[in-house]
């Protein structure tokens, strides 16, 4: 203390013993999830397609924060910035599930968001699409954050020219087929994106596997159309009667009848309501979300995975976080089955972030 007056008063740690700084002792990484920048896991931030080119990740979180293609209930525009949040971790993790670190092998990055706008389809399709290319084109496996479901129109298109020659499957976990030919007309509705990429040949109809189909929609005439381009799909009440796992092992062999890489795209409905109430077009009866945090490994862990979306996350209708939580987790898992496929390979650990660390913030 001092009482002279106009002197700078003492800082409130200059009595700490030497070498203890708190203000330095952990680095953003490692700082609780709910300080500094708010990317996926706090992962590196780097938007730019050249920065992104340079640095060649393994795997790169996109954000499609884009939701005018939506036929019911809005809000999915705020879904990649609810899932990027809806974490309590910081730091590395460990995957009880598949016993990895899987940052120990993969170098992950949140790519940032494409540049949307809103009130304008085409620009924004045509601008996520760019993204993804640039994502895919760095060599790393894109994981789109939607948005309503007609972002995988773009997406999964971009995916496709990226790995070109080379196939592309499709496993697509969903309530709805989403194969109309248009919802009132339009034809990027959130209810098309299927119908969308196969008649573009982004992907072909019979390598189209859907899992999870329920409720009361679509009608004779679209179902009739998804036969005819040779298309598969799995209802939920296969999944009650059969399991889950033999139900997606089905899946994964008819997505791969000819092409050698997956795209996975996961609506959140595929979850029941109960389970994920935070979504545009809720339908009861749904898999549980344990199951499809399962049948992500399964499918991750099992094929060569090209990119991947987790789409329908609408945050104003959801309670507690529990919609983007379970989204945040899907994405969790596929970047673990990710990683465990690396280890598989014989290939060695890298060491780009916070070696040593233990994460922060179990509870
Ligand atoms: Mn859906």
């Amino acid at each position: 203390m001092t009482d002279e007056p106009g002197r700078e008063p003492r800082g409130i740690n200059d009595e700490a013993p030497a070498g203890a700084d708190p203000y330095t002792a952990y680095d953003d990484f490692n700082l609780p999830a709910y300080v500094g920048i708010p990317s996926f896991q706090k992962l590196p931030w780097i938007t730019d397609a050249a920065a992104l080119a340079a640095e060649r990740p393994d795997v790169a979180i996109v954000g499609a924060p884009y939701d005018d293609s939506t036929s019911h209930r809005p809000g999915a525009r705020f879904g990649p910035r609810a899932i990027r949040q809806a974490s309590y971790h910081s730091g590395t993790i460990n995957s009880l599930q598949l016993d990895i670190q899987p940052y120990d092998w993969l170098n992950v990055v949140d790519a940032g968001d494409a540049p949307v706008t809103p009130m304008n389809i085409e620009r924004a399709h045509a601008v996520i699409e760019r993204k993804v290319l640039d994502v895919a084109r760095s060599g790393a496996i894109p994981i789109v954050l939607g948005g309503d479901h007609s972002i995988t129109y773009p997406s999964a298109t971009a995916v496709a020219r990226a790995v070109a020659p080379r196939g592309v499957g499709i496993v697509h976990f969903d309530a709805h087929a989403d194969a109309a030919n248009s919802t009132w007309g339009n034809l990027r509705s959130h209810g098309a994106p299927m119908r969308r990429l196969i008649e573009s040949g982004a992907v072909a109809g019979r390598n189209f596997v859907q899992v999870g189909l329920r409720g009361y929609w679509p009608g004779p005439e679209t179902l009739g159309w998804m036969r005819e381009q040779g298309m598969r799909w799995h209802l939920m009440t296969e999944i009650e009667e059969r399991g889950a796992e033999a139900v997606i092992r089905d899946a994964i062999a008819q997505a791969l009848d000819g092409p050698e890489v997956i795209y996975l795209s996961v609506d959140i409905d595929v979850i029941d309501p109960g389970m994920a109430p935070g979504t545009g077009t809720p339908e009861p009866g749904g898999m549980l979300t344990r199951e499809l945090l399962r049948a992500i490994r399964q499918v991750v862990g099992s094929v060569e995975l090209a990119g991947m979306d987790v789409v329908e996350v609408s945050p104003p209708y959801d309670h507690a976080e529990v919609t983007a939580t379970a989204a945040h987790r899907c994405v969790l898992e596929a970047i673990s089955a990710l990683a465990a496929r690396r280890r598989a390979s014989g290939a060695s650990p890298i060491t780009t972030l916070g070696e040593g660390t233990e994460s922060s913030g179990g509870g």
